[in-house]
């Protein structure tokens, strides 16, 4: 029999809406198509009427939602003639990047900020591969050095100023319309570069022009308290935060995100560390979700608008929870309140362990 795959990826999958031609050469591992997962458990833990969905986008081949992008970044960069790819990272892209790089073939250089990305995709882009670029600075020198080395070097970016990134990332929206029937009410995304929530506008707003869906999200972005540039209203320089993945001080997507804000009446808020943390354990607790700490701010930034009334009950919200829980097993056990028991190999010591125990 022949080698029939189950799933091809979303360009596959969404192939009349994304720049592709019937003799594209697709650079694919089965991205895209991740559980939109109700959460059962929580409303009721808040005492709030409301439905919340977390689309799931750790199931990735990678890891992250950053396949979708980096899908049709290197499938293009591929058609193009490119032979090595770049970008900055606080490191899911470089996990992606050098993945789908070695999946094309093609070499992939990636810059990240030393000491200040999660252990697991560290191990992604050194196990792929990639030229990984250590510098003593953050996310946002690295990406204005990538910009500066890509006019004198053959390197395709592969960051998410990259148009084609922004275009794969829109099939999100596109699932997520087509499990639910409907758009959610609020749709609410961790915000670093912006470039995500950019992205599942986009989508959303293509299934409304071609009148798949009557009205679109409210478009909610959330970021780390110390690293909010939209919060203030400027660009940040120093930015801090648990959530290394969104450790951004300069996002990329500066206006089209403030215009996803005004178009889809949205705003921006701003999650403290505390709030993050509580919110991914409240996940991997409550419904078996383990998701990075960036990802819980989409559902930290819910609760506290839901607290403020902002968002009313009986809404239906959409959060995005954009990276798998293994990425950063430091920031996972440092949390962790759970019992860790050591014991000799007896029976008795492992019966009053459970004894012990058993009562929470
Ligand atoms: C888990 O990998 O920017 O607002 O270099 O890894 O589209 O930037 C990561 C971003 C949210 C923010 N959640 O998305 C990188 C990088 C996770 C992320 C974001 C990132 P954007």
């Amino acid at each position: 029999m022949p080698f029939r795959p189950r799933y091809t990826g979303l360009i596959e999958r969404y192939r009349d809406r994304l720049p592709v031609s019937d003799d594209t050469k697709l650079i694919s591992l089965g991205e895209g198509n991740t559980p939109l997962l109700k959460l059962n458990n929580i409303p009721k833990v808040l005492g709030k009427d409301v439905e919340i969905y977390v689309k799931y986008e750790g199931l990735n081949p990678t890891g992250s939602f950053k396949d979708r992008g980096m899908t049709m970044a290197v499938t293009k960069a591929v058609e193009e003639g490119s032979k090595a790819i770049i970008c900055a990272s606080t490191g899911n892209t470089s996990a992606a990047a050098a993945a789908y790089a070695a999946r094309a073939g093609i070499k992939a250089f990636v810059l990240i900020p030393e000491g200040k990305i999660a252990l697991g995709k560290l191990a992604q882009g050194m196990m792929h591969g990639a030229t990984v670029i250590q510098i003593k600075g953050n996310f946002d020198e690295g990406m204005q050095l990538v910009k500066d080395v890509a006019e004198h070097a053959p390197v395709t970016i592969v960051n998410s100023i990259n148009p084609y990134r922004l275009q794969g990332q829109k099939t999100a929206a596109f699932e997520i319309v087509e499990e639910l029937g409907f758009a959610p009410d609020f749709h609410c995304l961790p915000v670093g570069n912006a470039g995500n929530i950019t992205a599942h506008w986009m989508g959303y707003s293509e299934y409304f022009d071609d009148g798949i869906i009557d009205a679109r999200p409210k478009m909610l972005g959330f970021q780390a308290a110390g690293s909010a540039p939209f919060m203030r209203g400027h660009m940040v320089d120093n930015p801090e935060t648990v959530a290394t993945a969104i450790r951004i001080g300069h996002p990329q997507s500066w206006d089209k995100a403030w215009k996803v804000k005004e178009e889809s009446e949205g705003w921006f808020d701003e999650c403290s560390d505390e709030q993050i943390l509580a919110a991914q354990k409240l996940l991997a607790e409550h419904e078996g979700i383990f998701c990075e700490p960036a990802s819980a701010t989409s559902l930290a930034g819910a609760i506290n608008e839901l607290n403020a009334g902002k968002i009313p009950e009986g809404s239906k919200i959409v959060c995005t929870l954009t990276g798998h829980g293994l990425k950063d097993p430091d920031t996972a056990i440092k949390q962790s309140t759970s019992p860790l028991v050591t014991v000799d190999a007896t029976l008795d010591a492992v019966r009053d362990a459970i004894l012990n125990n058993i009562a929470d």
